[in-house]
Parts: C-alpha cells; sequence; structure tokens
C-alpha cells in the first residue's frame, strides 16, 4: 500500500534544489597548499601519518568530461537527525550517477552501528525519489555508535569488502567526523582501498571554520524554533502575563540560541560562552534574569521571553569543574553504585572533592540526578536531559520572593516553561538546507571519483545565489586537537563555540538591553518553500553577520 504523503510532501518532491555553477558541467579539482591543525600538531602527526596535511581542495569548471568507472560507495547518518540529510544522500546517489550510471549506492541501517553490525539496503533511484526533500534521517535511519575500535574497523572492512564498496560517507557532526577522521587514517595505513568523506551535520551548528562555514539543518532548525518563539512571544504580549522560559537545543554552543535571538529579539537570551567568559555563578545568571524581570514589573509589564541555550550548565564555571569530576567519577568507577537516587547521591558526593561535594550537595535534587546520568557514547552529559529551565525559573522566583520582602519588587511573576528541541530536527528542510546538502553531496561525490579520502565535503560562499557557491574538500586532519574524554586524552574535531569578538554576538549585545527594557518582539512565521528568493532562500543571520565583512 502506498503511503499517504502530505500536500507539502508531494510539492516538495517536485523542487530541484540548486547547484553551484562548478558543480554543474564538467568538473576539475583544484589543490591549496597544504594544511595544518588547529592545535596540538606534533601528537596529531604522529596519530594521522596518513592523512596529516593533505590540501584543501575546490572544483572548477573543466573543459571536458572526465570517464570515471563505476564504484560502489556506502553511506551511514550518525548522532541527531538534522534536517537536510535525505538531500545529502540524492545528492550523493545524483552525482555518483552523473559520473557512471553503473555506480551504486548502499545505506548502512541506524548509524555506525549498521556498518559494524552488517546491516544495510541499496538505495534505488525509486527510493531516494520518496525522500527528495524531506527532512529526517528514516531512509536507513541514524545511531550514536562511536566507531573507535579496531574490531569494529574490521569488521566495516569485512562488509564493505563483501559489497565492493571503495568509498564510505559519514554524515555527522564534530564527534562523528572525528570518527571518519580515524577510520580514513586506519584505512589508508592498512592499504585496504576505502575512502572516507565526512559530511557537516548538526542542527548545534557548532560544526564549522575556515572552509566550513556552517553544518546543515542549523539553518531550518533556527528557523522553526524562531517560528515558535515568534507565536510564544504574541501570545505572551496578548496575554501578558507570563514569563516564558524557553530552552534551545543546542548540546554545548549557544549558536542556536544566539541566531533565535536574532530572529525574534526577546526580552533576554542568555549566551553560556559569555557566562563562561564573565567567570559568572548560576546566582549571578538568577540575578540578571530577575533585574530584568523587576525592572518590567515597574512599568507594569509582567510577562516576558528567556531564552536559555541548554548547554548552559556546563558553561558555569563551577558547575563546570563539577561535571569535569563526575564525568571521570562515573568513567573509572567499578564500585557498586546503588539504584536508590538518595544513596546515589550521597555515593557521590562522598567520592568528590569537598569544593565539588558542596556544589553537588546544594543543586536540586532533580538536577543532581540529571548530571549523574549516563553520558553518550562520546562521554558527553546528556544536557537535554537537564531541566535548565524549570532551575533557573524557580531561583528566579525565589529571589523576586525576597526582593518582595524587602520592598525592592513589586510585580506577579507567573512562568511557563517549553524546551524546543526534537520539534526543530527533522522539519522539512528549508531552501538554504534542501541545497546546500544537495550540493554537499554532489561535492562528496566528486571527491570520491577522484580518488580523495581523509576530507570533509565543503560547500562555502552560501551568502550569495548558489550559482556562486564554492565547492571542495576540507581534510578532517586540519579540524583536529587534543581533548580530554571519559578520562583520557582523545583526537577531536574542535567544536566552534561562539565567538564573544563575533559580530553575530556584538549585534545580539549592543540591543539586548533595548529588548529587555521594551516589548520588541519579532515574529518570524513559518518556513517558506515558495515564493521569491528573499523570502525562501535567506541563510541565517548568524551566517550573514559572520560574512558580512
Ligand atoms: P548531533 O551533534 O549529533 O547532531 O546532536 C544534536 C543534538 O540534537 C543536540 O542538540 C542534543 O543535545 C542532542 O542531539 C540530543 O541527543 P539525543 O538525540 O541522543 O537525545
Amino acid at each position: 500500500m502506498t503511503k499517504t504523503q502530505s500536500a507539502l510532501q508531494l510539492a516538495r518532491k517536485a523542487y530541484e534544489p540548486k547547484l553551484p555553477k562548478t558543480l554543474r558541467g564538467a568538473i576539475e579539482v583544484v589543490e591549496a597548499g597544504v594544511t595544518e591543525p588547529v592545535a596540538d600538531k606534533e601528537e596529531l602527526k604522529k596519530l594521522f601519518p596518513h592523512t596529516y596535511g593533505l590540501p584543501i581542495l575546490r572544483f572548477v569548471e573543466a573543459q571536458e568530461k572526465k570517464d570515471y568507472p563505476a564504484i560502489n560507495v556506502g553511506i551511514l547518518l550518525s548522532g541527531g537527525p538534522a534536517p537536510g540529510g535525505h538531500n545529502v544522500i540524492s545528492g550523493l546517489f545524483d552525482g555518483l550517477k552523473k559520473n557512471n550510471k553503473d555506480s551504486r549506492l548502499f545505506g548502512f541501517i541506524l548509524g555506525p552501528g549498521g556498518l559494524v553490525n552488517h546491516e544495510y539496503k541499496e538505495l534505488t533511484a525509486e527510493m531516494i525519489d520518496e525522500y527528495r526533500n524531506t527532512g529526517g534521517f528514516d531512509i536507513i535511519g541514524t545511531g550514536r555508535t562511536k566507531l573507535e575500535k579496531e574490531e569494529q574497523f574490521e569488521k566495516g572492512l569485512e562488509i564493505m569488502r563483501e559489497l565492493n564498496i571503495k568509498a564510505l560517507v559519514i554524515v555527522g557532526g564534530d564527534d562523528s567526523n572525528t570518527n571518519a577522521a580515524v577510520l580514513a587514517e586506519y584505512y589508508k595505513a592498512k592499504d585496504a582501498g576505502i575512502q572516507v568523506i565526512g559530511c557537516p551535520k548538526t542542527i548545534d551548528g557548532d560544526l564549522k571554520n575556515e572552509v566550513v562555514e556552517t553544518s546543515f539543518g542549523f539553518d531550518t532548525a533556527c528557523k522553526i524554533y524562531s517560528e515558535i518563539i515568534g507565536n510564544i512571544q504574541r501570545d505572551c504580549s496578548s496575554a501578558c502575563k507570563y514569563w516564558h522560559f524557553i530552552k534551545l537545543m543546542g548540546r554545548s554552543a549557544s549558536h542556536i540560541a544566539l541566531e533565535c535571538a536574532l530572529q525574534t529579539q526577546p526580552n533576554i537570551c542568555i549566551i553560556s560562552e559569555e557566562v563562561a567568559a564573565r567567570n559568572m555563578t548560576l546566582d549571578d545568571v538568577v540575578t540578571y534574569i530577575a533585574s530584568v524581570v523587576a525592572e518590567r514589573a515597574a512599568k507594569g509589564l509582567n510577562f516576558g521571553t528567556v531564552l536559555i541555550p541548554e548547554g548552559l550548565i556546563e558553561f558555569i564555571p563551577a558547575m563546570k569543574k563539577l561535571i569535569a569530576e563526575l564525568n571521570e567519577l562515573l568513567a573509572d568507577s567499578t564500585e557498586q553504585q546503588t539504584t536508590k537516587s538518595s544513596e546515589q547521591r550521597n555515593w557521590v558526593i562522598s567520592k568528590l572533592s569537598p569544593e565539588n561535594a558542596s556544589i553537588f550537595a546544594s543543586l536540586p535534587e532533580s538536577v543532581a540526578n540529571q548530571l549523574t546520568l549516563d553520558r553518550d557514547p562520546h562521554g558527553n552529559v546528556c544536557v537535554s536531559r537537564i531541566e535548565t529551565e524549570v532551575l533557573l525559573s524557580s531561583m528566579v522566583g525565589t529571589k523576586l520572593a525576597q526582593w518582595k520582602a524587602e520592598g525592592k519588587y513589586v510585580g506577579k511573576f507567573a512562568t511557563q516553561h517549553h524546551f524546543l528541541g526534537y520539534e526543530g530536527r527533522c522539519g522539512f528542510p528549508s531552501n538554504y538546507d534542501a541545497d546546500y546538502c544537495y550540493s554537499l553531496g554532489y561535492a562528496a561525490a566528486q571527491l570520491i571519483v577522484t580518488g580523495k579520502s581523509g576530507y570533509m565535503a565543503s560547500v562555502r560562499n552560501t551568502v550569495a545565489p548558489a550559482d556562486e557557491w564554492i565547492a571542495g574538500g576540507a581534510p578532517l586532519s586540519m579540524m583536529l586537537n587534543m581533548e580530554r574524554r571519559r578520562g583520557k586524552n582523545h583526537p577531536v574535531i574542535k567544536k566552534a563555540l561562539v565567538d564573544l569578538d563575533g559580530k553575530p554576538f556584538k549585534t545580539f549585545a549592543a540591543h539586548r538591553d533595548k529588548w529587555a527594557r521594551e516589548t520588541a518582539f519579532i515574529y518570524p512565521g513559518p518556513i517558506q518553500y515558495f515564493g521569491p528568493s528573499e523570502l525562501c532562500d535567506r541563510p541565517t543571520i548568524t551566517l550573514q553577520l559572520e560574512k558580512a565583512d
């Protein structure tokens, strides 16, 4: 039985993603000079002897089309979904077929686990056509298995040899592209004949550098969240009775919160990176929010919006130290931990340093418990499960009650809580993400047919019309540095945090006091897919500001 499809799904099927001019005809590769990683050069040179120092690649129009042999390629989607993944697959498929119609594409099921467990399906034209320009990763699914053990690499090799696969595309965030870098090095060192290409995905927007200007999905997710924030703000300024505390996904970096603030002009937006740079305590953050609430209340405005990045807790310096010690303790500990949460709490307190033990003991029980929950396979705290919006609003409530008793505040403080996360990760990709992802997939195909490995597909200059986008490849090794994970030093791709000297933050900082005092809300409305380019193809404000120079 054919599945019922929505009117938009049917209409989007017909959408033809825009490709850069240089990818449309015959293509040639141009190499720039050798590259170096951002830090820890000597250590990384030793760990990645075969893929260290590769040149940046750029595709240009060629005079004549080259013939490439048919090739079998595998693809896997890794980590959280992000709008546009299906277009990476369709761009890769079309790019491979353009070079040789006998090339084949295999998808590994549920992420890296599918490669290791030999679960796959061949992706045919009919299957891919069903998913063009749709959100989600459901064509093959995704997972967070970390590829780190030699036996996993060997299991992968086994199935790829069986399917005669010569290249593997790993679509993921910083951790998954770290996997891609490690795998590329391993297969090159072994002369296994398998190329590995990464692709920058994550709604978090923290996988970017001089050659990768954004990760796909960030654009759509921010537009979806901004639509919802705008709707909440309109309700807020209609009913005039609630303070809305809105937590936004984004694991570590505050790019999503910042972009949504630029799109919607809330009364308050906390930027974790600023909290860390200013060495702020939890109480400082609470006092700042309470002051804005009190200032507005004095003018009779007992309503407003507060945007909170989900990673905030980890950026408060004292909390960061606590989490680092908890990570080591929970990674190393072989001691039996009891299941009752009060006993678990006491056990943790008894093991922590006195300074961290006292902070841990002072936290509300629910937050303390959330901090000791299982880590993800990469050793990260599952920040999306920590209810920071509830923690902050209750602490603000307590502070305001104190101020009221002291006669410093007169007003009403009623709250609503929201967590915007999963509702933005699988939306229909915006035109920007649909075009960007299709181009990334197409660029990956070109890297593969030209024999490259250890590269991330890259498409730049995306604030310009798609015609002028610059496609190529960025060496994964240039993005690595050494970081402490689960109690040990590991090579990982450096996360791009919000740059406090960058234009997006400075623009926000220049306006936030006005947005706090006044009600200057903006209502972005839903993503537009059909209509004039200025309405439908516009990139994020973050990207526009970053590229404005
Ligand atoms: P990726 O970095 O894998 O793209 O994950 C993004 C993200 O949505 C984060 O914003 C969030 O903290 C996390 O995934 C939630 O993970 P999960 O899907 O496992 O609940």
